[in-house]
């Protein structure tokens, strides 16, 4: 039988520093939603990577007296332990310098170049350098990049543009007649607005290699390399093997996510729609564009010095608390703000008191009372049958939730499940029953907390990446990807 497939990307993060909890935060969340598709017998494809060309990237590397290319293969390194650290299992990592990229990029622009869709044309505009592209006087403020604040400069030259402008009408048309094509409704909105009130210009996507040597040379005129963006937007179908004839592309596209956050939604919205429309390729089915995080009411920044980097929450949480805390502090879409007082208490009260509780408090009863051997089920009361009915309620509302991206409710659905089942607990009182000899409502009601106790582990497997397969070992199970899969919970 052919197996539905699930494609979901993460933005490649730039090698100019290391990963901090804004980028933790968006790639657990591709893993999260990765998980919880491979439990549901999909077949998955999860990629994330480094964008390492570009502008940022050569000036960083400058500044340690380093070749880009050796900067990269330093930074990258960061990347991929703190995704091991933080159980990240992604399917493939791309770094933007490998042949394979480079190669797909090429045969892109050289394709779109003989179809006319690029061409050259002197231009003239205000260069940011730390921006990295170019502004129209209007953009302006005050006379400065109004990305970076920092002066501009006059530039004429010769460059390559992409046909983006004719483009727009199209677009528009194809964000309306797609309500799930952006996310949330509040981004979609903002970005047809952009789109009916601004002309969409064509896209420059060449800089002069006076300018910049640290790119991917168009390979139809080697004075040039490819603009960063034009390039790393390639790899979500490079990265599945787009041209390669190999069969991946046609099986993985359209990805059924991209999540990036809201910093870089345009890019991809306007820019990688209107490039994918070029190469006759439909667009993602989504692409989810989360909010921001601050620490302690501040931007994150290098001069502030208040990056929060994840291996040291790692640490001091696992790796299960911090991934936790990430998707339940804040809805996915949504601003928040990280400070360390919430990540302990969240810990301590989700996942300590009420799922840690109901296991801890239930087993040692199978243990004592019936040899470790889960015992069976005697007649249903009412209250058992309502526990059935809430668990069947549950799977419905985290299915709802995971199809709205919405973390947060996903894991609302789930402790509401798991507080019930300790309330169940409490009322049924297995202690009383032990006292009072009654052997089989024990047995019930020890079985029922046991199933909810398994329940939940396949619930929050794709969160707790540790603790929930723990789970399934303390209730004698071999916690592997079986005994993870959705059908079982059914
Ligand atoms: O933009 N809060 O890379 P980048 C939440 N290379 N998420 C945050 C965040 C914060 N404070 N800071 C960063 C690039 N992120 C390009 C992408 S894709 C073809 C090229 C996350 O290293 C968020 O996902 O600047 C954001 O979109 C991304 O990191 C930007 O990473």
């Amino acid at each position: 039988m052919d197996r539905k497939t699930f494609y979901i990307t993460t933005p490649i993060y730039y090698v100019n520093d290391k990963p901090h909890i804004g980028h933790a935060y968006t790639t657990v969340a591709a893993d999260v939603l990765a998980r919880h598709h491979r439990s549901l017998g999909h077949d998955v494809f999860f990629l994330t990577g480094t964008d390492e060309h570009g502008q940022k990237v050569q000036q960083t590397a400058a500044k340690f007296n380093r070749s880009p290319q050796e900067h990269a293969d330093l930074l990258v390194v960061n990347f991929q332990n703190t995704w091991k650290k933080l159980d990240i299992r992604y399917n493939d990592f791309i770094r933007t310098t490998e042949p394979r990229h480079k190669q797909v990029v090429q045969a892109i622009l050289q394709r779109l170049y003989d179809a006319g869709e690029i061409y050259p044309e002197k231009y003239a505009g205000w260069y940011s350098t730390a921006a990295e592209r170019f502004w129209t006087e209007k953009d302006l403020v005050d006379g400065k990049c109004p990305e970076t604040g920092l002066p501009v400069e006059y530039i004429e030259e010769t460059n390559y543009f992409f046909r983006m402008g004719k483009r727009q009408e199209w677009l528009i048309r194809y964000i309306e007649e797609h309500p799930r094509f952006i996310l949330p409704e509040s981004r979609r909105n903002e970005v047809l607005g952009f789109l009916k009130n601004n002309t969409l210009e064509d896209l420059c996507i060449s800089r002069p290699r006076s300018r910049l040597a640290w790119g991917i040379p168009l390979p139809f005129d080697e004075n040039y390399v490819t603009y960063v963006w034009f390039d790393a937007l390639i790899n979500y179908i490079g990265g599945i093997g787009y041209g390669a004839g190999d069969g991946r592309f046609e099986r993985f596209w359209p990805a059924n996510h991209h999540l990036v956050g809201k910093d870089i939604l345009t890019t991809h919205a306007v820019y990688w729609s209107t490039m994918l429309h070029a190469l006759g390729v439909e667009p993602c089915e989504n692409l989810f564009a989360h909010g921001w995080w601050t620490v302690e009411g501040r931007k994150m920044s290098k001069s502030l010095g208040n990056f929060v980097d994840p291996n040291e929450l790692v640490d001091l949480y696992g790796s299960d608390g911090f991934r936790y805390f990430l998707l339940r502090e804040m809805p996915f879409g949504a601003d928040g703000d990280f400070s360390a007082a919430g990540i302990v208490s969240r810990i301590n009260s989700d996942l300590g008191n009420d799922l840690g509780n109901l296991a801890n408090r239930s087993l040692p009863f199978v243990e004592r009372q019936f040899d470790g051997l889960i015992p069976p089920l005697g007649p249903e009361t009412p209250e058992d049958r309502a526990l059935k009915q809430l668990h069947q309620e549950t799977l419905a509302a985290v299915l709802a939730a995971y199809h709205d991206v919405s973390f947060t409710r996903v894991l609302d659905a789930i402790w509401i499940f798991i507080r019930a089942a300790n309330k169940y607990m409490d009322s049924e009182a297995p202690w009383t029953l032990a006292k009072k000899g009654d052997h089989e409502r024990l047995g019930t009601v020890l079985y029922n907390i046991a199933e909810s106790c398994r329940i939940a582990a396949v619930l929050t497997a794709p969160f707790l990446t540790t603790k929930s397969p723990g789970l399934l070992r303390k209730l004698g199970m071999a916690g592997g990807e079986d005994d993870l899969r959705w059908k079982t919970i059914e």
